[in-house]
């Protein structure tokens, strides 16, 4: 039986691959500063620690461990990474995690280590242009991110190829692009746009408004949690280190994708563009490299995806209310 840990397997992508390497018959330990939320993962193992901690790094990645996912990171979304609030906890944060993680990884000689990078790391200058813009692996470099986030990630794909050099370590690499889905973060502030726009359109009432950051003319694609975990599982399955985007190539304006959202509701709700944090203009997944090298790509519509998770956001909101009306402890 393959054992595998999961830092980061209290969050969202992280608690899906628990319970993918479950099925799949792995011994799973998870380590995370919390208990997976909605309470589905289901790990054999689960510790509460921090990783920025050596000392709980070097119990939790132990020498019988033949891979290693390190998904733990201080990350959000628009309204987390790109008000410039966070920037000193998120490099300190998670750069620290994956120094802890990788060097206990080397120590321990754990054979395999996957790491979560983002498409927030490819340069600002390739996507100014919402309708065309460009992130294929190759185009990283001269490196320009639009955020301190992005930066900490380029930083760590380049420290986890230094470890594969210099100490063997067989490493993957992937760049997510926006992923969603049930269980994911959807109210409190670190929320997505998927999430975000899900939940203000299940709040709000047939005839009102929803607010929309921006003026809806950026673009982006997102990518269903689902499809997301098969296509982490290929890439550690294969001989390909990466980098390599897993995201969906099915781009659409943020205001396209909110009526999308109402449309899936079937309330009658207009769109109202507020300013807010907007990152970058245009950013779409080019997944011509995972296909060349792993014969994959994600196959759900945005549609189909959507909807899956509008209704559970649509039932957390309604939770919610029912706990706040004391109809419900
Ligand atoms: P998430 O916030 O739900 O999960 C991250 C988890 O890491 C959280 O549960 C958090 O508590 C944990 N964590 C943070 N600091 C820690 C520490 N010091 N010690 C232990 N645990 C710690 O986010 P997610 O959406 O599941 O993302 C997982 C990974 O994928 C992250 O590295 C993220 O940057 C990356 N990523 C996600 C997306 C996306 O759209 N969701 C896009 C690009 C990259
Ligand atoms: N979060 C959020 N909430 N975004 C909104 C909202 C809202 O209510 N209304 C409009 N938007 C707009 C944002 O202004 C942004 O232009 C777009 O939707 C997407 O926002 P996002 O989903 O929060 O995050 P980004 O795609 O800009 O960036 C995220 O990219 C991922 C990688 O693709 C990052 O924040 C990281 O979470 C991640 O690495």
């Amino acid at each position: 039986m393959k054992k595998a840990l999961v830092c980061g397997s209290g969050g969202f992508i992280g608690g899906h691959l628990v319970n993918r390497l479950k099925k799949e018959g792995y011994w799973v330990r998870g380590v995370d500063l919390k208990k997976n939320e909605y309470g589905n993962s289901n790990a054999d193992e689960s510790i509460v620690g921090d990783l920025r901690d050596i000392n709980i790094v070097k119990q939790v990645v132990t020498d019988d461990l033949d891979e290693v996912y390190q998904l733990a990171a201080d990350m959000g979304g628009a309204g987390f990474v790109f008000t410039g609030d966070n920037d000193a906890d998120i490099m300190h944060n998670s750069a620290l995690c994956n120094l802890n993680v990788l060097e206990e990884v080397k120590n321990k000689k754990v054979k395999k280590i996957f790491y979560s990078s983002s498409a927030c790391m490819y340069p600002e200058y390739n996507q100014m242009n919402p309708d065309n813009p460009k992130c294929s692996e190759d185009s990283a470099y001269p490196a320009a991110p639009d955020s301190e986030y992005g930066w900490e990630k380029l930083f760590s794909e380049r420290l986890y190829l230094t470890y594969h050099r210099n100490h063997g370590i067989d490493v993957r690499i992937a760049r997510f692009h926006n992923i969603f889905g049930p269980e994911g973060t959807w109210d409190g502030g670190r929320e997505k746009a998927p999430a975000a726009l899900c939940r203000k359109v299940a709040e709000i009432e047939n005839n009102g408004h929803i607010e929309v950051w921006g003026d809806g003319k950026q673009t982006r694609s997102f990518l269903l949690v689902d499809e997301c975990v098969e296509g982490v599982r290929k890439l550690m399955e294969s001989d390909f280190i990466g980098p390599v985007n897993i995201g969906s190539e099915e781009m659409i304006s943020i205001n396209d994708y909110a009526k999308m959202i109402i449309n899936i509701s079937g309330k009658n709700i207009t769109i109202k563009n507020i300013d807010g944090p907007t990152g970058v203009a245009g950013r779409n997944s080019d997944n011509a490299l995972i296909r060349e090298k792993l014969g994959w790509e994600p196959s759900m519509s945005l549609r189909e995806s959507t909807e899956i998770t509008y209704k559970w956001i649509s039932e957390q909101v309604k939770n919610k209310s029912l706990v706040n009306s004391g109809e419900v402890i």
